[in-house]
């Protein structure tokens, strides 16, 4: 049995007041996200089914119901309505992947207010850029990384609830509070928010090429569009025990990690840990995982690990598997059909659309290395870089280009309506991304059109990489590039220039990392320096890192008119 189609009858057919019919949208049903992923399933029979089978880092496992998470949302709505958090007032979730995020997610949304989850690697100035932007009020956290939290919070006039989710027994200061969901009283009953399809549900920062994070505002109507794509692309049935393996600090883990398959009533599994190969494999084998949705990166170090590993497991659960985040080289396709007997699905989307806009669906021939065809209910061509008219001949490559007006598509960038509206032009969404496509309407990714660096599908602006860089006392200017890898497709490469009084040395090097390590993230890390007399810049000042980068790769330089000096 399958859900999926036809694609093409699909494609032609399609209407998203089907997929609001499928969640009872038009009998006076209930459209609040928390509501829809816990409280329905659970009228429609599914109390009792595991809605989230969780292990920890050290292997313990623990396991909740559709039952479960109605309950515990409920506390959580209950405990921020009681602190006085209003509706549309912002409450971010800074966690690692455990039970509190997923369930307290829910809780947010339940009791109206816009959930901001942010990624728990994040270093204080990563999050202070994020919390700053969007004036946050209360922020979900641990003990873990409530240093972080506290280093910023004088800064930060908004933020007036640090929540602890495992608080009980610490040392507490003012407008910080413990609340353990387990251990809080259950709270049966909850009076769910009464939103709009357009009212707030999910702010997810995402980065640029210039200036701060962008926050990309999403609503509870984007739930048609998730739920729809889950059902479809990922082909979630009911059977099936799903496991996406992206963190909820990033869109991945929240529109597929959470909303498409709670939406859909489905089983799924989340690890605490990140990356390790043979624990991976393991999980599959354990949990007799159905439906594996990754990232390229991951899927290539799996190939590293090479195919002895995988044949000491048991995979034969899988029957469906799919990926995202950045192109997925054509041997990764094949290497999965050998191996595994399963080729990757490959499908691309962004922060901005919400939801899978298009996909390798399931049933249509793959092409490796492509990304596949435009989902049901999305029109999506190439345009030409000045006038955004599509592109008529078969093969040129232009920018990806949407149609405003599917349901899951941000709806602003928060504080931020010029930047958001720049995206616009002739009528199309522009992604920034250039694809081509080929004459049976399949998408081939090219590469980004701007500086974004993309390094294991998580996306690095070089901004704030650069300002991290610049609050070093020896540093004078900076430069953020992505240097290609081979497994992580692109790892961040810093050039430096000293201010006068300082020499390069590798005892400078590493006092610049161990200076930023605190400020950013893991991912964005510099994994090189190069130190230069000077960074190349443009008339009006801007470093041009796109010099840098076809330095770095042997690339055609291209037009340096523009260039200060050489
Ligand atoms: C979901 C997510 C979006 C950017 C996007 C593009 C890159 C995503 C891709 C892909 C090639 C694919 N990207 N999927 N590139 N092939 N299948 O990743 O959201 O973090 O906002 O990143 O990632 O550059 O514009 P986000």
């Amino acid at each position: 049995m399958s859900n999926i189609g036809s694609y093409d009858e699909r494609y032609r057919d399609f209407d998203w007041s089907r997929a609001e019919e499928d969640l009872s949208w038009d009998d006076g049903g209930m459209i609040n996200i928390g509501y829809l992923c816990s409280d329905r399933n659970c009228e429609l029979g599914l109390a009792d089914k595991t809605a989230l089978i969780w292990e920890s880092f050290s292997g313990q496992e623990k396991r909740y119901s559709f039952n479960d998470i109605r309950i515990y949302s409920n506390s959580f709505a209950k405990f921020f309505r009681d602190l006085g958090i209003e509706p549309g007032e912002r409450i971010c979730i800074f966690l690692d992947k455990i039970p509190a995020l997923y369930i307290g997610l829910l809780g947010v949304l339940k009791m109206g207010a816009i959930v901001q989850p942010l990624f728990s690697a994040f270093g204080e100035d990563a999050l202070f850029t994020r919390l700053e932007d969007a004036g946050t009020e209360a922020i979900l956290t641990s003990r873990k990384h409530i240093g972080k939290v506290r280093r910023i919070r004088d800064k930060l006039k908004a933020l007036e609830h640090v929540v602890v989710v495992d608080g009980e027994g610490m040392e507490l200061s003012d407008g910080e509070v413990a609340f353990d969901f387990e251990k809080a009283e259950a709270v049966e009953r909850f009076d769910v928010y009464q939103v709009s399809p357009e009212t707030p549900s999910l702010l997810h920062y995402t980065s640029g090429t210039t200036g701060k994070p962008k926050g990309a505002l999403h609503v509870h109507h984007s739930i048609l569009g998730q739920y729809m794509t889950t059902k479809w692309v990922l082909d979630l049935l009911a059977e099936d025990i799903y496991w996406c393996t992206a963190d909820p600090g990033w869109v991945t883990g929240t529109s597929y990690g959470i909303i498409g398959p709670w939406s859909l009533g489905i089983t799924q599994l989340v690890l605490e840990m990140g990356f390790i190969p043979a624990r991976w494999y393991q999980a599959i084998e354990k949990y007799k995982v159905t439906v594996f949705y990754t990232a390229p990166t991951a899927i290539r170090m799996l190939m590293k690990e090479g195919e002895e590993l995988v044949k000491k497991y048991d995979l034969s659960s899988l029957r469906h598997t799919a990926s995202v985040g950045e192109p997925l080289n054509a041997e990764a396709v094949i290497w999965s059909e050998e191996v595994m007997g399963l080729p990757f699905h490959d499908n691309y989307w962004q922060t901005e659309t919400g939801c899978i806009v298009i996909a390798n669906y399931p049933g249509m021939k793959i092409r490796p290395g492509s990304m596949g065809k435009p989902f049901p209910g999305i029109t999506a061509t190439v345009v030409d870089p000045t006038e955004y008219k599509p592109i008529e001949k078969v093969g040129s490559v232009g920018l990806i280009a949407l149609k405003p007006g599917w349901p899951s598509m941000f709806r602003t960038y928060w504080n931020n309506q010029e930047t958001y509206d720049s995206k616009f032009k002739n009528g199309w969404y522009i992604c920034g991304d250039r694809a081509s496509i080929d004459e049976d309407g399949y998408f081939w990714f090219v590469g980004r059109d701007d500086d974004v660096i993309n390094t294991a599908g998580h996306l690095v602006g070089p901004f704030e990489i650069e300002s991290a860089l610049l609050e070093h006392p020896a540093i004078a200017e900076s430069a953020a590039i992505g240097k290609p890898d081979p497994v992580n497709m692109e790892v961040v490469k810093a050039f430096i220039a000293l201010k006068p009084g300082h020499e390069p040395s590798d005892e400078l090097k590493l006092s610049i990392i161990n200076f930023v390590r605190k400020k950013l993230s893991p991912l964005a890390m510099p994994q090189e320096i190069e130190f230069r007399e000077s960074l190349p810049k443009t008339r009006s000042g801007k470093i041009m890192r796109r010099l840098l980068k076809a330095q770095e790769t042997g690339e055609e330089i291209g037009d340096i008119s523009t260039l200060e000096d050489d």
